[in-house]
């Protein structure tokens, strides 16, 4: 699953225009590089990060997914946590519904993600995208979050979600600290035999990277980006969410190849 932010600042200096067509540019460089599927948001999720109107996030998102969608050759998420969003996103072409909330955010979630009738992928968050990271605390953080992921599973269900459009995420980085996301990681097996669902794994360029390897700036963290992705493909993680989709493909091959004595 390739990136694709459409946020001010992440194509151009300015206009509106300019980040669109940069946002399609960079959804067609993540294809031809061999991305399977497109995560396309327009609400930064980072800590500390200014929450985004509905109609500034449809204002992003939707010109991209309009454009992607008729002629794309891989499916695409929409990466929100609004429901008249995820809708609009849907209508427009997007395949698949990514909610870092796991459908917490609004009271309509559940029902929307129901009546959409697409595959969600239910992250796991502690606290809330501006202060998640201040004191993140857990008595048993593998448990805490498989016991999360299963009832957001079960609310979804019983909301009318089918089974098998259910996918799920350890969330790491979201309100945990190194050694949380260690622990995540180290029991990825356990979280997707525990849970039954295909896992979404997302550590490309995040910050325990640079707290394994100090003063890397986030495009310096390609090699821990590259060493966690193969590791939850032998952990058995479905999905891989990634800046460098090239690089990644070529990991995931090779690995691939070695593992299973086939091309
Ligand atoms: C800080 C925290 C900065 C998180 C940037 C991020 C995920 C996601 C994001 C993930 C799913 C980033 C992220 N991360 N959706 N959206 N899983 N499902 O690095 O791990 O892009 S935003």
């Amino acid at each position: 699953m390739g990136i694709v932010n459409v946020t001010p600042d992440s194509f151009s200096d300015g206009g509106r225009h300019g980040n669109t067509e940069g946002a399609i540019a960079h959804a067609r460089t993540l294809i031809k590089a061999g991305a399977d599927l497109l995560d396309i948001g327009g609400e930064s999720t980072r800590p500390g990060a200014a929450p985004v109107s509905a109609s500034e996030e449809l204002d992003r998102v939707i010109p991209v997914i309009e454009a992607l969608c008729p002629k794309s050759s891989v499916p695409v998420s929409i990466d929100t946590m609004k429901p008249e969003v995820a809708q609009a996103a849907i209508r427009a072409g997007a395949h698949i519904w990514n909610d870092v909330s796991a459908l917490r955010a609004s009271p309509n979630s559940l029902a929307m993600a129901a009546a959409l009738g697409v595959p969600v992928v239910l992250m796991h968050m502690q606290g809330e995208p501006g202060t998640m990271q201040k004191q993140p605390h857990y008595e048993d953080v593998v448990s805490e979050v498989i016991s999360f992921l299963k009832a957001r599973a079960e609310t979804a269900i019983k909301a009318g979600v089918r089974k098998e459009n259910i996918i799920v995420d350890p969330g790491i980085g979201f309100g945990k600290r190194l050694d949380d996301n260690l622990a995540l990681m180290r029991d990825l097996p356990r979280i997707i035999n525990e849970t039954g669902h295909p896992l979404l794994f997302g550590a490309s360029r995040k910050r325990f990277i640079e707290m394994l390897n100090p003063d890397t700036a986030t495009d310096d963290r390609l090699g821990g980006s590259l060493a966690s992705a193969l590791w939850a493909a032998q952990a058995g993680a479905s999905i891989m969410r990634v800046h460098d989709v090239f690089e990644t493909v070529q990991a995931l091959k090779t690995w691939q190849a070695i593992e299973q004595d086939e091309v």
